[in-house]
């Protein structure tokens, strides 16, 4: 049968699968059409065998390793009494404004992650939670950093810079994510202050390291996780675009979290002001068993995160007597700092081979409609943080920066429906300390992050507004309520 691929670069596709112990990609190139063997061809053409057999044996050496040893952390800047003063988070707030109109403070969006959970065959980010506006968490977030810029500028005497938003998707959601801002004129934001740029993706494989195929002409494969991030900044480059545009940090954030404050000056300004290599916001484990990472001590009292997936029951569950709360106490909610110095440094160490990553055992989608066991191989975005000297883990309040999109619409927690009454209730609270009459039934307002970005400035708008039953209301510029 013609090919489309000339055949002597079948013949070296040939050698170089066989070579490589990998000969099932080609098998059924035969019975493929022209345009699959091409398909094929350029995907197999891309693999580099012997960077993805050494990150096989690194990570199963290196698996079942995390958390040995592990110690609680100490040293959270905490909320409430003991805390940190008005005062000293006025001066972060501060400082964190000023960094963002200088334009040495950068955000970047990690939404590369397929969201299976969810159930959406759209990025993540296109989604909508079902809020009055139904905007969806990618307008949300666009406008939250839209109104964080402004106010930077405000605070500026007037002049500020473009808050540059750098996005990071995987070849499962840059066309979607891509077409989604397009479509919606980036939501007020200048194009020129977006960067998507991509993480790379890895084959899944049998234990024994055998590359699964989906299809007769499909390599089944899946991102390389958020700790993708360190090799994509690499790769497209758009670390050293940072370092040219002056950037100094990177606030760095998760797209299912739709209370994400994003570039929050307060935490970007504590963190600068202490020279902080990595921080983390964080706060306390609302239950052992809640699907997050908890921060925790190597025993070289570095710092690390034990993943929910890999902590073992007990320790999740193991109380502090001197303090009654879970020894592992404060959870990861994937919204960190980084200092550019810190992260080039990073980037540098884990782009070449022999970097581990986690094993995940899953039935991977095979050819047939079959499903084979196999593995996923992803790094998390906090395997290096023990490389860091200087961190700072800074406590939030968690109905005020934490309203995880994990789940299917109707699950009971982590769900679009448990993100929306979050969101609105946050409203309620913002309109009430502002002098506005909220009806205990009412199911709240939505607030748009350009009227106010964390529920300042609100006081000449809804002074004496009643926010009725039943609602959700959705809180006009003009102080109007919609329904
Ligand atoms: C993440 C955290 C977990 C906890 C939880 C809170 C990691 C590894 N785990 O768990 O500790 O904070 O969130 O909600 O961070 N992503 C990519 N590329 C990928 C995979 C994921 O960009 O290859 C992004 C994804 O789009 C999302 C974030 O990383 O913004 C976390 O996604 P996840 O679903 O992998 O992480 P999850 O919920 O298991």
């Amino acid at each position: 049968m013609a090919t489309a691929v000339a055949t002597d670069s079948y013949a070296e596709l040939k050698a170089r699968t066989k070579a490589a112990g990998q000969q099932q990609v080609l098998e059924d190139w035969d019975a493929l059409t022209p345009e699959e063997q091409a398909a094929l061809a350029s995907e197999v053409k891309d693999l580099d065998f012997g960077f993805i057999r050494s990150a096989l044996t690194a990570s199963l050496a290196s698996a079942g390793a995390a958390g040995e040893g592990a110690k609680p952390v100490a040293g959270v800047v905490q909320l409430g009494a003991g805390g940190a003063t008005d005062e000293e988070r006025r001066g972060w707030r501060d400082l964190g404004l000023r960094l963002v109109a200088e334009g040495k403070v950068a955000v970047l969006l990690l939404a590369g992650g397929q969201g299976t959970r969810l159930g959406s065959k759209l990025p993540k980010g296109c989604y909508d939670i079902g809020l009055p506006s139904h905007k969806s968490l990618f307008q949300l977030q666009a406008e939250r950093l839209l109104a964080l810029q402004r106010l930077a500028a405000q605070a500026g005497g007037g002049q500020g810079k473009a808050l540059q938003w750098f996005i990071m998707t995987s070849p499962f959601t840059h066309a979607d994510t891509v077409a989604h801002f397009e479509a919606g004129g980036y939501f007020g934001l200048d194009k020129a202050q977006v960067t998507f740029f991509q993480q790379g993706f890895l084959p899944c494989m049998t234990e024994e390291g055998q590359i699964i195929m989906e299809t007769s002409s499909k390599v089944a494969k899946a991102p390389d996780g958020n700790g993708g991030l360190y090799r994509a900044l690499h790769v497209s480059g758009a670390l050293a675009a940072m370092q040219a545009a002056g950037v100094e940090a990177l606030d760095v954030y998760c797209v299912d979290n739709s209370l994400a404050r994003l570039g929050d000056p307060e935490f970007v300004g504590c963190c600068y002001a202490r020279g902080t290599q990595v921080g983390a916001r964080v706060l306390a484990k609302a239950h052992p068993e809640e699907k997050v990472g908890v921060f925790a001590a190597t025993p070289e009292g570095r710092l690390q995160v034990l993943e929910y997936s890999e902590l073992d029951p007990a320790k999740a569950s193991s109380i502090d007597p001197a303090t009654g709360q879970l020894y592992f106490n404060w959870s990861n909610i994937c919204m960190h700092y980084f200092s550019i110095d810190w992260l080039a440094a990073t980037v540098k160490a884990l782009s070449g081979p022999g970097a581990a990553y986690h094993i995940a055992r899953k039935a991977i989608p095979s050819k047939g409609g079959s499903k084979t066991p196999g593995v996923k191989l992803e790094m998390f975005i906090f395997d290096p943080f023990a490389t860091a000297d200087k961190t700072t883990l800074f406590e939030v309040a968690r109905e005020d920066h934490f309203g995880p999109v994990k789940n299917a619409p109707g699950s009971d927690t982590d769900s679009p429906d448990t993100a929306r009454a979050l969101l609105l209730a946050q409203g309620a609270r913002w309109a009430a300390a502002a002098g506005a009459k909220v009806a205990q039934d009412s199911a709240g307002l939505e607030v748009p992050a350009l009227v106010s970005y964390a529920g300042e400035g609100l006081e000449g708008l809804v002074g004496g507004l009643e926010v009725a039953a039943p609602g959700p209301w959705l809180l006009g510029a003009d102080g109007r309520l919609d329904a």
